[in-house]
């Protein structure tokens, strides 16, 4: 009922974390590109092969945007939309199945919520069904304004490959779609070709698949590079249309594209005797980008995870969060702690991977035995817990019914003219 959102925020709150103050309000009244790179996992960040660059433009974007090398996706089987839950709503989706299809008419805070109630025209951008993964619904709960899905692409067999439309056709088209949105906009974009069984047409290879015994792998490359180059041109037809300045650009994997079934080939290509259950966790990282025009940006070792963006992107515009129901901190924060949970329990912090029941030594990968194993992945074993109950007692009791959003985030003046109207 009602008193149980009082304690889940007195558990947030609790684990508040101030924003940078250097950071808070940077990029206020911007744009807002969020970018899903489909399947994109970190290992090919800065990585080759045999000799040639996996993604060297998102390896140029990390010299001048802050990189987070140890950021998780804390997906499960819900997928794509299990990171656009986890990433507008900082709460987790769900151990099985997926949240989109069993709670997609709960009430939610999110982003775009937040966004729209604060001038913002709000959209997704994604060249498949409406009804996939239940995005029409969810979509309305979310608060998104407008959804391009497939009805506003134009799609031939010509410009398709697997899943559908290919990324570089999806981003030229969308140009327009963006030309026409009232600013500022918050706009999510979701890549496709990047997608198991990762086909592309001949053409499209700008690098030779690998050589491994898993063809999945040895596709993956070339389907990478080519999600990469439609990234570039993307950003040269968004400076182009003149809409690079005012914006910012928040890029992320969605989640992993190899799975554990391909471990004797990944082991191969990093060139490991074997993928044990603490390298399977540290597969599980994936880029994110956050580009701010003007700003030098730096490569940031904190650990974090999808969660952790929606409290990210609101200090960045300049809206406080501290009354908020959020599940992640601000990647910024001078005080935040390094921790990521991921949606089976296991847990990552500066120092430990807890995962399949053991403690690794995150420096050496090797597992800390007994006692010693206990202490050292103890202390966070709790909050991982915790983290992850209280955001499914949100979601399973609808309990955002009861909360009343404090919305900090107009100016001061709109802010006393509010009080005088409910006075
Ligand atoms: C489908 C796309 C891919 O619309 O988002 O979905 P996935 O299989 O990755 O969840
Ligand atoms: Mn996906």
């Amino acid at each position: 009922d009602s008193s149980d959102i009082v304690e889940v925020q007195n558990y947030v709150q609790a684990n508040h974390k101030e924003p940078d103050a250097d950071m808070f309000g940077t990029a206020e009244g911007k744009n807002v590109f969020m970018i899903s790179l489909e399947s994109l996992q970190s290992f090919v960040i800065d990585n080759d092969l045999n000799g040639e660059e996996i993604t060297p433009f998102l390896n140029e974007l990390k010299e001048n945007s802050y990189y987070f090398e140890n950021f998780y996706h804390q997906t499960e089987q819900g997928k794509t939309s299990d990171s656009e839950f986890i990433v507008a709503n900082s709460m987790f989706g769900r151990s099985s199945g997926a949240v989109f299809f069993t709670h997609a008419q709960n009430e939610y805070n999110a982003t775009p919520n937040i966004l729209g109630e604060n001038g913002y025209y709000t959209s997704v951008m994604h060249a498949n069904n409406r009804s996939f993964w239940n995005r029409d619904i969810v979509y309305d709960s979310l608060g998104y304004d407008k959804f391009y899905d497939v009805e506003y692409y134009d799609v031939t067999e010509e410009n398709s490959i697997g899943w559908g439309l290919k990324d570089r056709e999806f981003f030229e088209q969308s140009i327009e779609h963006l030309q026409e949105q009232p600013n500022p906009f918050y706009t999510t974009f979701i890549t496709l070709t990047n997608h198991f069984p990762f086909e592309l047409e001949e053409e499209d290879k700008m690098i030779a698949e690998g050589e491994f015994r898993s063809g999945t792998l040895n596709r993956y490359f070339p389907t990478v590079r080519y999600m990469d180059y439609a990234v570039e041109q993307f950003f040269n037809d968004i400076k182009e249309a003149g809409l690079y300045e005012d914006s910012i650009f928040i890029l992320y994997g969605d989640h992993y594209g190899i799975s554990t079934n391909h471990n004797g080939s990944m082991a191969e290509y990093l060139g490991k005797e074997e993928i044990t259950p603490f390298d399977t966790i540290q597969l599980q990282r994936v880029p994110l980008f956050i580009h701010i025009p003007g700003h030098e940006g730096e490569t940031i070792d904190t650990v974090g995870g999808q969660i952790d963006i929606q409290p990210t992107l609101m200090h960045l515009l300049g809206m406080n969060t501290k009354e908020d129901i959020q599940f992640g901190s601000d990647l910024f924060a001078p005080e935040r702690d390094s921790f990521a949970v991921l949606r089976n329990g296991s847990f990552i912090t500066d120092d430990v991977v807890w995962t399949n029941n053991t403690c690794y030594n995150k420096e050496t990968g090797e597992p800390i035995e007994d006692e010693e194993g206990v202490d050292a992945c103890g202390e966070y074993a709790e909050r991982a817990t915790s983290d992850l109950e209280y955001s499914d007692k949100v979601i399973y009791g609808d309990l955002l019914r009861f909360f009343e959003p404090n919305n900090e985030n107009l100016t001061d003046d709109e802010n006393s003219q509010n009080e005088n109207e409910e006075d």
